[in-house]
């Protein structure tokens, strides 16, 4: 396979205007007319028309109803004698395909007896031969027939035209739905499912008047677990109204639930497909994560309507352009709904911990990409925490540098020029900075746009110097950037550091710069667009506490040489909650990485006491402060994760990492360990189940609490709490504190564990949704003498494991693989091993997953020895195989470069 380069981007030679498709469905064999009028590209020198087609068998081609000659090159199909001139001509392809043998779960497959579509990105070309890049738009009319019975429910894109009764065939009647699209759309958006499914219906009216159908697509016997969704999907058409003037453009709306699917959800036109996962909630099925999740990405499926749909992508190098502001408008949906201004503080960390733990180590290994990148070889490949979760990032710092009102000024442009385009990142950026004349984003646009072109996560050096004499203080922030695969020389970054400086005793202080007339605000944005920028601010009696990059103002590593009590005091007294959060966070790491370094050459890690009392006490205080939120304590008091350590470290020995940080969190349950049942006996009854953002917080502290008091009985040999957890576990009336105390007991590694899991199972068997949690929970139990991997050879074995299902395959093998490093990570490379098995055994059957799989040794090469080499073997097996999908070829290849 070779690699495809954005450069190359070379505008289609023709325009397909319509299609019309006619459907047979059938699981073994689906027969499928595609009739579509298209016309040369006059702005592209004439040449022969090449279709996408993928895993097809065609029966016949016609133009303008005649037969044709045609050949087969390179998988594509080409066609050279075509009508010459500008005028549309009509092209007729009869082709037929297998969905039940589809295992890759893109283009047409079955999940359950019911058929459904995947296209994003190339799944159409496995559905008919067609130009199947995203700048070709056109309008579809599309007529399902099948069996009335095995399939009673036809849906497609847009509005039901006619619908009714067909001849009788071998399996009895048959029915047919014919439905047209009244918007213009890339084939990726193209959507069918066919089967026996229920509905949730609802009708609205919208802001603007016009009324509209809303139903969620179920299974039959899930139809009360709709609800939230339901809601949901109202919120986020209210929402989109609100913040920015955006309206529900379909007469229906549609959103169906499948249990086999190869992420969380797509955007369809009109016509979501989502993961059940994202969809399904009832309170004693799914957790106050589980509920935000479904509010997160119902949001995000619907935005898309608008960012993704009406305006889309003229190439996969632009993707980002959908996903990084669909992302940030899902984050700023969430925030909106969660209300104050500490549940929005709580979103926000919880954002940028999965940006710092996922995508800055992609940004440094050997899958790093700009979040718009120059090549792929595999697109599927490059949905990516990059162009995702970074990429929103790039649109919040936008977002901030023209303000709230400036960029719901630049998204009415962006819409007003390019509303039925396809377009690209550097559009989206001119609209918002042309809209805001002026602005920090205008002056800059141009280095700004280094965010999209360039990989890497840069950092920000800060060094203070107090000059008592003259009463000022000298900040001076240095940029650096590491190189990258391909990218070895950076321009500087446009990075905006929001600020503010605190007086020893915690007071925030006004800020004037050197030159400035009078003390301003206590808080401001610099923008740090040089290598280096120097700040003096003057009328300050004594040195100040820098709070930097305030909120996550830009996606950097930030290094500031804080004494401890400088973070001490910033997590105090901060008035910005994330930094807050970030001194602890930071206090933590250091005595990680402290205790990492110094158990160098000691037996055993896990016998010191890692903390510091002054670090202990003030956990203490954030955990029983009077005036902070639940939600925000329990992030708090939650230590970096062994991914987010090893981050910091040059060398990653994963068990000293694991040894240490459980050392850390023993220390924390014992020495709290009053505070903790004093934290659970305040916080362990919410009343009524609701999912709302304060009682959230207070079942997560709970949950906490009752893990520590688990944790510490095991230290003491102390009966009471895990027999109380064990009680909480079997009457817990909601599905997160049953959960919570089942992770406690699981955690903790205590005996009532097993019992728990047992029941657990036998309790809710028919729950797919919650055996996966069943499932993930044994495969990411903290190691014990490395009983987890055959724990999950044992799961693998279970009558309910399937490869097949991804969720299923999630729950088990990513859960190991990449979520417990400490059970991972083993000294006789059985992980590794165990590893290379499953991915060359998933990549037969669906290579997106196992590609996925394949990236959990991306950082292979940090490991300390013995697993370096180890682990490279084990990479090095999978790439020797000759048969490898491109999906797994490119990953591995990149591993090793
Ligand atoms: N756009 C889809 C992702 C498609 C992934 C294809 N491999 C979901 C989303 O981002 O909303
Ligand atoms: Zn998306």
């Amino acid at each position: 396979a070779t690699a495809i380069h954005r450069l190359d981007y070379a505008p289609p030679a023709y325009w397909i205007d319509t299609v019309d498709l006619a459907f047979d469905l059938d699981p073994v064999k689906t027969r499928v007319l595609n009739k579509m009028r298209l016309r040369r590209n006059p702005a592209v020198a004439p040449q022969p028309l090449r279709l996408d087609g993928e895993e097809l068998n065609l029966a016949r081609v016609l133009v303008n109803g005649a037969g044709t000659s045609f050949k087969m090159e390179g998988g594509q199909l080409v066609l050279e004698n075509l009508p010459e001139g500008d005028a549309p001509f009509e092209l007729e392809i009869f082709t037929t395909c297998a969905p039940a043998k589809n295992t890759q779960l893109s283009g047409l497959y079955v999940s359950g007896d019911t058929f459904f579509t995947q296209c994003e990105a190339e799944g159409f070309r496995r559905i008919t031969y067609f130009l199947d890049r995203p700048d070709v738009m056109a309008s579809y009319t599309v007529t399902l027939r099948a069996d009335k019975v095995a399939y009673p429910v036809l849906l497609s894109n847009g509005n039901l035209v006619d619908s009714g009764a067909l001849e009788d065939g071998p399996n009895g009647p048959r029915h047919f739905a014919k439905w047209v699209d009244p918007h213009k759309k890339p084939c990726y958006l193209f959507a069918l499912v066919a089967g026996k499914l229920v509905a949730r219906e609802q009708k609205i009216k919208s802001r603007a008047g016009r009324e509209h159908l809303l139903q969620v697509y179920v299974r039959p016997g899930d139809l009360e677990k709709t609800e939230h969704a339901m809601n949901s999907l109202m919120a986020s058409i209210a929402w989109d109204e609100a913040r920015f003037g955006l309206s529900l453009d379909l007469d229906r709306f549609m959103i169906v639930a499948t249990s086999d699917f190869n992420m969380g959800a797509m955007e369809n036109k009109g016509l979501n497909v989502f993961n059940t996962k994202f969809v399904l909630a009832s309170q004693s099925t799914a957790t106050d994560v589980d509920f935000a999740n479904i509010e997160s990405v119902v949001g995000h499926e619907y935005f898309h309507n608008w960012t993704g749909n009406r305006v889309t992508c003229r190439d996969w190098f632009q993707l980002s352009l959908k996903e990084g502001l669909t992302v940030f408008r899902d984050q700023e949906f969430s925030m909106d709904m969660a209300g104050s201004a500490s549940a929005r503080a709580v979103k926000r960390i919880e954002d940028v911990r999965v940006l710092r733990t996922v995508q800055f180590p992609e940004d440094a290994g050997p899958m790093a990409h700009p979040v718009r990148p120059d090549s792929y070889v595999e697109i599927n490949n490059f949905y990516t925490v990059t162009i995702y979760e970074k990429g929103a990032e790039v649109v919040r710092m936008q977002h901030n540098l023209v303000g709230r009102e400036g960029f719901a000024r630049g998204m009415k442009l962006y819409f007003e020029r390019h509303d039925g385009q396809a377009v690209t990142c550097d559009d989206f950026a001119q609209a918002i900075a042309d809209a805001n004349p002026g602005s920090e984003l205008a002056n800059r646009l141009e280095p700004f746009k280094r965010w999209y072109s360039q990989a890497g996560t840069p950092r920000v050096r800060a060094e203070g110097q107090y000059d008592a004499a003259a009463r000022s203080y000298t900040l001076t922030l240095t940029q650096s950037c590491p190189h990258t695969p391909g990218q070895a020389e950076k321009q500087p970054f446009v990075i905006p550091v929001t600020l503010g400086l605190l007086a020893p005793d915690g007071t925030a202080l006004p800020l004037q710069l050197a030159g400035e007339a009078a003390p301003g605000a206590t808080e401001r944005t610099v923008v740090l667009a040089e290598p280096q920028l120097t700040l003096t601010f003057v009328h300050l009696d004594s040195a100040p506490v820098p709070s930097l990059l305030r909120g996550f103002s830009a996606p950097v590593v930030l290094d500031c040489a804080y004494s401890d009590a400088e973070l001490l005091t910033l997590l105090a007294h901060d008035s910005d909650a994330f930094n807050r959060w970030e001194a602890g966070q930071r206090l933590a790491l250091r005595f990680a990485i402290n205790a990492i370094a110094g158990s160098a050459d000691q037996e055993s890690a896990g016998a010191e006491k890692p903390l510091h009392p002054a670090f202990v006490q003030a956990m203490r205080e954030v955990l029983r402060h009077p005036q902070l939120d639940a939600a925000f304590k329990e992030l708090v008091l939650t230590l970096p994760s062994e991914a987010y350590i090893a981050e910091q470290l040059d060398v990653v020995d994963p068990q000293r990492i694991h040894a240490v940080r459980e050392a850390m969190r023993a220390q924390l349950a014992d020495e709290l360990q009053a505070d903790w049942a004093w934290a659970w006996e305040e916080h362990q009854d919410c009343g009524a189940y609701r999912p709302d953002a304060v009682s959230t917080g207070r079942r997560a502290l709970a949950g906490l609490a009752l893990s520590m008091l688990c944790l510490a009985a095991r230290t003491s040999g102390d009966t009471v709490w895990p027999g109380k957890t064990y009680q909480r576990f079997k009457t817990a009336t909601n599905m997160t504190d049953r959960f919570n105390a089942l992770s406690a007991l699981v955690s903790s590694g205590h005996e009532l564990a097993q019992p728990a899991l047992a029941r657990f199972h036998a309790l809710f068997k028919d729950e797919a949704l919650v055996i996966d949690k069943w499932f993930a929970l044994q495969a990411s139990a903290p190691d014990r003498g490395g009983d987890v991997l055959p724990a999950v050879r044992q799961l693998m074995k279970h009558p309910q494991f399937s490869l097949k299902n991804p969720n299923r395959a999630r729950s088990v093998i990513f859960s190991y693989c990449s979520a417990n490093p400490g059970a991972f990570h083993r000294a006789d490379a059985a992980g590794y091993v165990f590893w290379a098995d499953r991915v060359l055994e998933l990549d037969a059957l669906n290579p997106q997953v196992a590609a996925r799989l394949s990236r959990a040794l991306d950082r292979w090469r940090k490991l300390a020895e013995p697993y370096r080499t180890a682990a490279r073997e084990a990479i090095a097996r999978v790439a020797a195989k000759t048969d490898l999908s491109n999906d797994v070829r490119e990953v591995v290849t990149r591993a090793l470069a």
